[in-house]
């Protein structure tokens, strides 16, 4: 096991960054209609010829073996819905961005794949490689790859998906395969998959050591991979900038964590105090819907907030944070 696998490539079209996404405010449904669930790739977009598609499975296992996608679609299917969020900036952990989703994935588990390959015992880490290569930001970049602690196959869930909200993975999600690790921020997700290699370490690209490792607070002078997304909510209801008349009005929006969400509290003086919204409850690693009634104390300038609190108690982080509080500005009208 090292990095100096011979990884096959696909053509990538187009090449490069490539990004797309639709503002809080539009994220309207439960589960997020794939048109409206933001979309980034590194490096472009893997054109994979599925006949030919291989998934390789190697390194510190009993069983190396190469699956075929048919050989994958006759494994049973499982499906997970689950929060989807882009971490945001891969080298700014103080910028919140807000590309996030909710999607039910289907694909076969994770867990009972390795299961059968066999996991041998020194086996620490999934690495995941993408048929994806070319550069980013002037780092040269091989095939896409990202890694994850094999101690989260314990708690479920994690897919090799070939289904979006009940339809095939489209090119640029990753057909025929890719990762979906519910939990852990999007960026671990590798699209266009075609080797899982089980290490006894952290695996070495540009993806893993340079990019997407935030400075730890809890551990001064150390990194922390960006991979268990911390409490997030976001203020879907009333839009940014509108204007209300002074009646009672509903705020609403979506909270979402790796470990789910407790409770929801809304601000609605700026940040100076704060009320429990209320919350439904979370389905596998679904974001939750959170309401807040409101009757506007007069007419003005109001700032709305929403502050998720997860089950382990851990706070939304106010500012500064990947995860930073959202802020939306409104007026109301006497
Ligand atoms: N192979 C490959 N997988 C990838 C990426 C990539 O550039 N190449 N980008 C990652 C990042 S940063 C994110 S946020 C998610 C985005 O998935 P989506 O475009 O389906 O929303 O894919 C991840 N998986
Ligand atoms: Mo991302």
């Amino acid at each position: 096991m090292d990095d100096n696998l011979e990884l096959p490539l696909a053509p990538v079209d187009p090449a490069g960054f490539q990004i797309r996404f639709a503002p809080p405010h539009q994220l309207v449904d439960r589960v997020t209609p794939e048109r409206d669930l933001f979309l980034i790739a590194h490096l472009g977009i893997a054109r994979v010829d599925v006949a030919s598609w291989r998934l390789a499975i190697g390194g510190l296992v009993e069983r190396p073996r190469e699956l075929s996608f048919e050989e994958i679609r006759r494994m049973p299917k499982r499906t997970v819905e689950s929060f989807h969020q882009c971490p945001g900036d891969p080298k700014n952990h103080r910028d919140a961005k807000r590309l996030v989703g909710n999607v039910v994935w289907g694909g076969v588990d994770l867990a009972e794949l390795l299961a059968n390959a066999g996991i041998r015992p020194d086996a620490k880490y999934l690495w995941a490689y993408g048929l994806d290569s070319g550069a980013y930001e002037g780092l040269g970049a091989g095939n896409f790859q990202k890694d994850m602690p094999l101690a989260r196959l314990s708690e479920g869930g994690v897919l090799l998906a070939y289904e979006i909200n009940g339809a095939p993975l489209p090119p640029e999600r990753g057909y025929p395969l890719r990762l979906i690790i519910p939990g852990y921020y999007g960026t671990n997700d590798v699209k266009w998959l075609c080797r899982l290699q089980l290490a006894d370490r952290r695996a070495g690209s540009v993806f893993t050591t340079t990019l997407y490792n935030d400075p730890d607070d809890e551990a001064p002078g150390k990194i922390r991979p960006v991979w268990e997304a911390p409490p997030e909510s976001a203020i879907v209801s009333p839009v940014p900038k509108s204007v209300l008349a002074r009646a009672p009005a509903e705020i609403w929006g979506w909270a979402w964590g790796a470990r789910g969400i407790a409770r929801v509290e809304v601000s609605t003086d700026g940040g100076a105090t704060w009320a429990a919204a209320t919350l439904e409850p979370r389905a596998q690693w679904s974001w939750q819907r959170f309401t807040f009634d409101w009757m506007p104390p007069g007419s003005g300038e109001f700032l709305l907030q929403a502050r998720a609190v997860d089950s382990g108690g851990t706070v939304q982080k106010p500012s500064q944070a990947r995860n930073a509080v959202h802020c939306v500005a409104i007026t109301v009208r006497e």
